[in-house]
């Protein structure tokens, strides 16, 4: 079926509160743009379409905010939410930006650092819980080292599970029904960060106290600073059945981490990822972390929402066109793309009859597999010649 274009709440697009109240500030320069209002913010993601927000802690509730006040905050917050119909499809820790968390959080070497940080992730997790935030994400970018020598890997992994294993057992105890999603990245505030990958990520999720909870949060621009595909990294999450969230952005690979609209880069790996997302019937949120160029004005702010949106629109229909075409079905055919999917190995298989398998080398390897056609396909679908 086709679609207007016009984004509605059933499309289910997210954007972090620190998304379009991204002020503009980068290492080399003072920001841009004033403040915004989360409430506003709010206000405006509804107008145009989307169907919630996400943040952290600290986006609506600067860290030193009396309590009386922090209420009538988040009061007024859940007004806004109310009257608009938005929901909140994550909440997550700020736990890079105060200044104690320079050696890390959970795996700060300041014993006194750690157990704040778990503190501090557990009142948020009551706030997220509050504005009813069914997924959790831990973003770990202060979790990493400089002098690598200060640090010994396991012991970080080891407070690292500590910390998670803790707040999951939390979040049971006080009966929230939230998932946690473990959010990848290699380098960025620090020179070197734990949990780099998604593959990194499905490991250490395997040897927690309760596995089934956690899953991943993979983004566009981490995988992509990893020189990842980051489509594969989503294909193993969903393999795994652990792509709880996903951070949909932009990046040029071998660059600090740009954060752009999504779509503003590699046009064919975004596709490749609507494609996945779509055919695997992904039914999280569709949340942007990007934001929107330092050069950009307050309108320009909903110039960046209305292209992350309209982008994964587009590239929905594209990949709908493409695999309803029947040039594109033939030369799928040649490929083989659907005999991938069928076991290599019958019930009737012996050795011997699969080692004799291996004397076919040389005939099977006269075949063609028809990827030039079916990837130009690709790219005409793409520029919208067929
Ligand atoms: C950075 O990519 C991180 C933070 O923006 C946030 O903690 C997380 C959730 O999207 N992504
Ligand atoms: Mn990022
Ligand atoms: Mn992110």
């Amino acid at each position: 079926m086709s679609h207007d274009l016009q984004p509605r709440p059933e499309d289910r697009f997210t954007f972090g509160l620190w998304t379009i109240g991204n002020p503009g500030r980068d290492p080399f320069g003072l920001p841009t743009r004033a403040a915004v209002d989360p409430a506003d913010s709010v206000r405006r993601l509804a107008e145009l379409g989307a169907a919630g927000v996400s943040l952290h802690d600290d986006d609506l509730i600067p860290h030193g905010t009396p309590a009386a006040e922090a209420e009538r905050i988040t009061a007024r917050f859940a007004t806004a939410l109310r009257e608009t119909g938005l929901h909140v499809g994550m909440a997550t820790t700020n736990l890079f930006g105060h200044p104690a968390f320079k050696d890390g959080a959970f795996t700060s070497n300041d014993r006194g650092v750690r157990r704040a940080a778990i503190g501090k992730a557990m009142r948020s997790i009551d706030l997220g819980a509050r504005l009813g935030a069914k997924v959790y994400v831990f973003w770990g970018g202060r979790e990493g080292v400089e002098a690598g020598v200060a640090k010994d890997p396991r012991d970080a992994l080891e407070r690292y599970r500590e910390a998670i294993d803790t707040l999951a057992d939390y979040s049971v105890t006080q009966g929230y029904g939230l998932r946690f999603a473990l959010e990848p990245k290699p380098n960025e505030p620090r020179g070197d960060i734990f949990l780099p990958t998604v593959g990194h990520a499905l490991h250490f999720i395997s040897t927690l106290q309760r596995p089934e909870m956690v899953g991943v949060n993979p983004e566009v621009a981490h995988e992509t600073m990893a020189g990842l595909s980051f489509h594969h990294a989503v294909g193993q999450a969903l393999w795994a059945g652990k792509l709880f969230h996903i951070d949909l952005n932009a990046q040029r690979i071998g660059r600090f981490d740009q954060d752009y609209r999504f779509g503003a880069e590699d046009l064919k790996e975004a596709f490749l990822l609507v494609r996945l997302l779509e055919r695997a019937g992904y039914d999280g949120p569709l949340h942007f972390d990007a934001h929107p160029y330092r050069n950009e004005d307050a309108d320009g702010v909903w110039d960046f929402v209305r292209g992350c949106m309209r982008t994964y629109l587009l590239l929905a229909e594209r990949a709908r066109t493409f695999d309803a075409l029947p040039e594109v079905r033939e030369a799928l055919a040649a490929a083989g793309a659907d005999e991938l999917a069928q076991p290599t190995v019958a019930s009737g298989d012996s050795p011997d009859t699969l080692e004799r398998a291996a004397d076919e080398l040389d005939t099977l390897a006269t075949r063609g597999y028809a990827n030039e056609r079916l990837d130009q396909l690709l790219v005409e679908v793409l520029l919208g010649v067929r």
